[in-house]
């Protein structure tokens, strides 16, 4: 097969790649290595920044969003003595939409289907080749294990954390930045109305937990577990009981309400940066460049913003033969990327607790800080909810 731009991965990066693409007529083709119903079916991030929600209703993809989408002013950091909200829209004018990735690439899977657009699921093997040239190109087994190769102008590598992408950029030109953190998050759907109206972030000793939303019907709560957790070890009480504890149920009249678990998993927690996003014809966005501690709620955030980025430099490129957008991407797009990976990390070292006692001090002392000073407040009100699309 030939196509102008060849996309490997059709979670959010890649379809909305491709939908801006189609909409100034140039011709992409996916190739997905899991079922169209799996990509689907993935329960991930669900907080929406300003910045995303204008990408999304540029691109006409809003119209449920803005129906079903929860507009959230705010969020809360609680501690066991103390909590504070932080209200975005009296801090920066900006705020968020509670709206799962589940119903983003709902959106975005509807708008592939109606245009038409041409995606390979469930494929293997797939390999990308050339990218030093003007003619690259990407091999692969469909699901029947017959070979299929396209070719194409361009490679976007939108492959998430495990896909080739990352590494077909050759090891002398990238540089991986990375840092593992010791703990990880069990995460819960739950079919329970959400007991807070706002998005809670619980810093507590025994360990953070927060308490997000899906909907006026379904909770979607988290828990920090040490790395290599095995989900068999925590039974559905065990995971209310601690969520309560450290949620603070009881407290300043928060009370935690349980009820049936529909999903559970384990997520380790880790940041990475890998520079270059460019390299020849393959441009890198979303999870195959960078990954972040969900904590600053920017993974899914940051893989729009760099689509935003990508797509317009694409279209000068093909139809314009303008390289100017190409070539300033990557640089372009790591600055966002290193300004939300510090904030998600700075959350994440905030809130995680461990067994140093100085770091808990440090930790409860940010936390005071916060609920004392309009300038914190606007700080994290301005790395949360009110980044412009680039900075
Ligand atoms: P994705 O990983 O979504 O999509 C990449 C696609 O490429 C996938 O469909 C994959 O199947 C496909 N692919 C991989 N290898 C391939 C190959 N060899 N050939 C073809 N296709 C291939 N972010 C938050 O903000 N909040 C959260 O709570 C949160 N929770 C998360 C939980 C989990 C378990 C994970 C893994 C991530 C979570 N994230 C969260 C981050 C997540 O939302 C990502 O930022 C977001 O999915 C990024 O979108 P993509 O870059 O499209 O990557
Ligand atoms: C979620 O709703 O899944 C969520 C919210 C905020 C975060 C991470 C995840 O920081």
């Amino acid at each position: 097969m030939r196509t102008e731009v060849v996309i490997i991965g059709a979670g959010p990066a890649g379809l909305l790649l491709s939908h801006l693409l189609a909409a100034d007529g140039v011709d992409s083709i996916l190739l997905e290595s899991r079922s169209r119903a799996h990509v689907g079916a993935r329960i991930r991030a669900g907080v929406l920044e300003q910045s995303s929600v204008d990408v999304l209703t540029a691109a006409g993809l809003g119209d449920r969003l803005k129906a079903e989408g929860g507009e959230h002013r705010g969020i809360y950091l609680t501690w066991p003595d103390d909590e504070v909200f932080i209200d975005f829209e009296e801090l920066t004018g900006r705020s968020t939409v509670v709206y799962g990735q589940a119903e983003v690439q709902k959106d975005l899977d509807a708008a592939a289907q109606r245009r038409g657009q041409q995606i390979v699921y469930e494929v293997s093997d797939t390999r990308v080749h050339d990218v030093d040239s003007d003619s690259p190109y990407v091999t692969y087994l469909d699901a029947d294990g017959a070979p299929g190769r396209v070719e194409a102008a361009v490679v976007a590598g939108c492959d998430g954390s495990f896909g080739p992408s990352r590494s077909a950029v050759p090891e002398a030109v990238r540089t991986r930045f990375e840092r593992v953190y010791p703990h990880s998050w069990l995460g819960v759907l739950a079919q329970v109305a959400p007991s807070t109206d706002h998005v809670r972030y619980a810093w507590h000793s025994d360990g953070f937990a927060m308490h997000s939303m899906r909907s006026s019907s379904v909770s979607r709560l988290y828990l920090q577990v040490p790395n290599g957790t095995d989900l068999a070890d925590w039974s559905d009480d065990r995971i209310w009981e601690t969520l309560s504890h450290r949620l603070g149920s009881g407290r300043r009249g928060f009370h935690l309400t349980s009820g049936p678990i529909t999903e559970k998993s384990v997520l380790p927690m880790r940041s990475l940066v890998q520079t270059p996003m460019r390299h020849g014809q393959l441009f890198l966005a979303g999870d195959a460049a960078h990954i972040l501690p969900p904590t600053g709620a920017k993974g899914l955030n940051l893989a729009i913003a760099d689509v935003a980025l990508l797509a317009p430099a694409l279209v000068s490129l093909l139809r314009k033969d303008d390289h100017v957008l190409a070539e300033s991407y990557s640089d372009l797009a790591l600055r966002r990327v290193w300004r939300a990976t510090h904030f998600a990390w700075w959350m994440t070292d905030m809130l995680h607790t461990g067994s140093d006692p100085f770091a808990a001090q440090l930790q409860l002392s940010q936390l005071r800080w916060l609920a004392s000073s309009h300038a914190a407040r606007t700080g994290l009100a301005e790395n949360f909810a009110g980044l412009s699309l680039h900075i």
